[in-house]
């Protein structure tokens, strides 16, 4: 079966052109003016925007914590991401079982429901000789990214030294190391003060948290990834001076990259001081108006590479249930930590608000042009993650993730749109201007208007080739 989308403007990461684009089976086969391919299923797209399937370099899927869960599973949080223009996700797999290998396993079979496609990051928190020599075998299941953290003591945590022994490995094996950079000696001595203070409100998550530490800590890692000769890609950057410390590194030619999230773009600390202020819980933290205004000079002039979400969504109140696909679903959440900040589940939703979001008001703000915006949310991603040019692209040979687009398109955004399996939306109310229309994953349409074509288990694994490109 062959798909014609006529007439649209197809916009990539270098351009924008109008275009016919011919579908056949799951691939993209050509792209030309006035394609007439008898038999074909003609979809006229004059008036919008064509662009390939969005990639969200880092979701949080069926994450056990806090007691708790994250709301969205592999399906749900999926399906999310379809409506909102996203066709791969890469979720984390966490290191819970004696070897790399069984954890992989174990998430694989959390996984295979997923409704788009998707891969995975190894999180690398423990190290030891025998961890350090199973890293190689990582690539033969197809995962190419080690994160690390200076964060979370007793837990998560490497220490430098073994920061610094896993970049070398990274290195020799054509991988990546991804950091979550904040102090974790600072967070552990002002949790505990505040704790005995009897602080329990939600902005003193973020006061706990200073940005201090996620400068030092990302300068402190770029530093051990100069002088181990490896790339290094800084996730969920958060703080002005991250940025600074990026642009720093990348000047003296350092192999580094960062990612920022959208709620670092809009959001701070007064959120937090709101009576539902613990909706805005995250590791690491929202901060301040100067940080977002430095973060969104990032995105726009080149020194931060790509937006992923960090999506971690869990409920604002739990014990109510929402209806989701007409069956009633409550997930304790949030109102765990009505007593005391640290035991927030601290994550937020947003892989369906990610490209909706970021067109208004980057795109059509006049912040980012329609291809950096591409770049940023698509390309970048695929290229990093060694995806691309089978994701985050519009070739002929690519995978038919396309996503048409309405620029015209003028909605009150909020938790009724957004199909993320939550009680709440950051961006309720906000008025957006542009919004996918239809979503093709691999040649199928799984998202037509408000209506929902796609199916839990029809999105693929991607294994990631290693070697990936430093942008
Ligand atoms: N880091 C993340 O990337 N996501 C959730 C929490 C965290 O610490
Ligand atoms: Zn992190
Ligand atoms: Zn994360």
């Amino acid at each position: 079966m062959a798909t014609l989308i006529k007439d649209g403007m197809l916009v990539t990461a270098e351009e924008s052109f109008s275009a016919d684009i011919l579908v056949e089976g799951e691939k993209i086969s050509q792209i030309g003016q006035n394609l007439q391919v008898a038999g074909a299923e003609v979809v006229d797209a004059t008036g919008k925007m064509i662009l390939p399937g969005g990639v969200d370099p880092h979701v949080h899927l069926d994450l056990p914590m806090f007691g708790t869960v994250c709301s969205d599973d592999h399906y749900t949080g999926t399906k999310a991401a379809a409506f909102g223009g996203t066709t791969t996700i890469i979720d984390f797999v966490s290191f819970d079982f004696p070897t790399l290998r069984e954890s992989v396993d174990k998430w694989h079979v959390k996984a295979e429901k997923a409704a788009v496609d998707y891969s995975a990051h190894m999180n690398l928190t423990r190290f030891d000789e025998k961890i350090a020599a199973e890293i190689p075998s990582l690539r033969g299941m197809g995962i190419t990214t080690l994160k690390v953290f200076t964060a979370y003591n007793g837990r998560l945590r490497l220490e430098d030294g073994n920061i610094f022994k896993a970049l070398r490995f990274a290195r020799d094996n054509g991988m990546l190391v991804m950091l979550h950079a904040e102090n974790g000696d600072v967070i552990e001595t002002l949790t505990a003060e505040a704790l005995v203070a009897g602080h329990t409100t939600p902005e003193w998550h973020a006061r706990t948290r200073p940005a201090w530490g996620a400068v030092e800590s990302a300068l402190r890692a770029f530093a051990l990834a100069a002088t181990a000769d490896a790339p290094l890609y800084l996730v969920h950057m958060n703080a002005a001076g991250e940025v600074d410390m990026l642009q720093y590194a990348r000047e003296r030619g350092l192999k580094v990259m960062g990612e920022t999230c959208p709620q670092y773009l809009f959001f701070t600390e007064d959120d937090l001081r709101r009576p539902d202020g613990a909706k805005w819980v995250c590791s690491p933290p929202v901060r301040t108006k100067a940080d977002n205004s430095r973060l969104w000079e990032g995105v726009a002039g080149g020194t931060i590479q790509t937006i992923g979400t960090d999506h971690c969504p869990f409920f604002y109140n739990g014990t109510k249930p929402i209806l989701y696909e007409g069956k009633p679903v409550a997930i304790p959440g949030k109102e765990l930590g009505a007593d005391d900040f640290t035991k927030i589940p601290n994550g937020l939703p947003g892989v369906g608000d990610r490209l909706p979001i970021l067109w208004t008001t980057g795109v059509g703000s006049g912040k980012l042009s329609a291809n950096r915006f591409v770049a940023l949310t698509s390309t970048n991603p695929a290229k990093i993650f060694g995806l691309y040019p089978r994701k985050g692209a519009l070739v002929p040979g690519s995978d038919a993730d396309i996503v048409i687009w309405d620029p015209e398109k003028k909605v009150k955004y909020g938790v009724a749109l957004s199909h993320q399996r939550t009680d709440y939306n950051l961006y309720e109310g906000w008025e957006l201007t542009g919004m996918p229309e239809k979503v093709f994953l691999r040649g199928q349409c799984i998202v037509d208007g408000g209506r929902w074509l796609g199916k839990a288990g029809k999105g693929q694994f991607l294994p990631r080739r290693p070697g990936a490109p430093v942008l």
